[in-house]
C-alpha cells in the first residue's frame, strides 16, 4: 500500500513541512489534512493555529508579539482574504468588474499575507533543527554553501526596506533555490502560485498594432491561448496538494 504523508509527519520533516504548508496553506488550516485534496470553498478560509504555545519560542520571540502576530495580525489577513475571495465571486456572478482592481488587490495582499504566515509559523521551532539530506544539497549547490546561504539570506532579510520577509524558495524555471526579498508581498500576487496562463500587457507586446486598445489586444489573445500547454503545466503542480 502505498505510504501516504500524514501532516504529524511532515511537519517532523523541516525541508518537506515548508513545501507542504506553502502549496495547501492557501485555503486548508494546519488541521486540514481530513479535507483530502479539495480546495476550500471560496471565502471559507481558516485561520490555522499556531503549531505551539504562545511561549514556546521564548526567549528568541517573546509570548505578547507572538499571540498578538498570530490571533490579530494573520487572523486579519484571513479574514480579509475571504472577503475578497466573496467580492470577487459577486463580481464574477454579476459579470460587475468595476472593482476588479480594488479586489484583485485586497485577494493578493491578504493572500500573500496568509499563505507567508502560514509558511512562518511552521518554519519555526522551539527548538531550531539543522538542514541536512537533499535540502543540504540543494542549498550548497544553489549558494555555494550553507554559511554563504545563511549569510545571503541574513543580509537580505535585515535589507528589505520597511516591512516585507525575506524569502528563501525554489525557482522551477532553472531548478535553483533562491534568496529574495518581499517589500510589499502583494506586488508578487499570491506567494505559493504557479502562473499556468499569463498574458503580457506591457505595451511593448501590444502597442505596434492596437496603440493605447489593450482591451482589443486581450480579447484577441484569448482567441490563441496554447490550452493543452496550460493544462500541461497544470498537471506539473497540481500534485503538490499532495505533500500532506
Ligand atoms: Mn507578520
Amino acid at each position: 500500500m502505498e505510504h501516504q504523508f500524514t501532516r504529524r509527519e511532515i511537519m517532523k520533516g523541516m525541508g518537506l513541512a515548508t513545501l507542504a504548508l506553502g502549496i495547501d496553506g492557501l485555503y486548508a488550516s494546519a488541521q486540514g489534512a481530513t479535507e483530502g485534496d479539495k480546495p476550500r470553498p471560496l471565502g471559507e478560509c481558516k485561520l490555522p493555529p499556531l503549531p505551539y504555545g504562545y511561549d514556546a519560542l521564548e526567549p528568541h520571540i517573546d509570548k505578547e508579539t507572538l499571540a498578538i502576530h498570530h490571533d490579530k495580525h494573520h487572523a486579519g489577513y484571513v479574514r480579509q482574504f475571504n472577503v475578497a475571495m466573496q467580492k470577487l465571486e459577486e463580481a464574477r456572478a454579476s459579470g460587475d468588474f468595476s472593482l476588479i482592481k480594488h479586489w484583485s488587490r485586497e485577494f493578493a495582499f491578504n493572500g500573500s499575507g496568509h499563505v507567508l504566515h502560514s509558511l512562518y509559523w511552521s518554519n519555526m521551532a522551539p527548538k531550531g533543527e539543522e538542514a541536512k539530506g537533499e535540502l543540504l544539497e540543494a542549498i550548497k549547490k544553489s549558494f555555494g554553501g550553507f554559511d554563504r546561504f545563511k549569510k545571503q539570506f541574513i543580509s537580505a532579510s535585515n535589507a528589505v526596506e520597511a516591512s516585507g520577509w525575506g524569502v528563501m524558495g525554489f525557482e522551477p524555471y532553472m531548478g535553483n533555490l533562491v534568496i529574495l526579498q518581499a517589500e510589499k508581498h502583494q506586488d508578487l500576487t499570491i506567494w505559493g502560485v504557479f502562473p499556468l496562463l499569463v498574458c503580457d500587457v506591457w505595451e511593448h507586446a501590444y502597442y505596434l498594432k492596437y496603440q493605447n486598445r489593450r482591451s482589443e489586444y486581450v480579447d484577441n489573445f484569448f482567441k490563441i491561448i496554447n490550452w493543452p500547454e496550460v493544462e500541461r503545466r497544470y498537471g506539473l503542480v497540481k500534485g503538490l496538494r499532495g505533500y500532506r
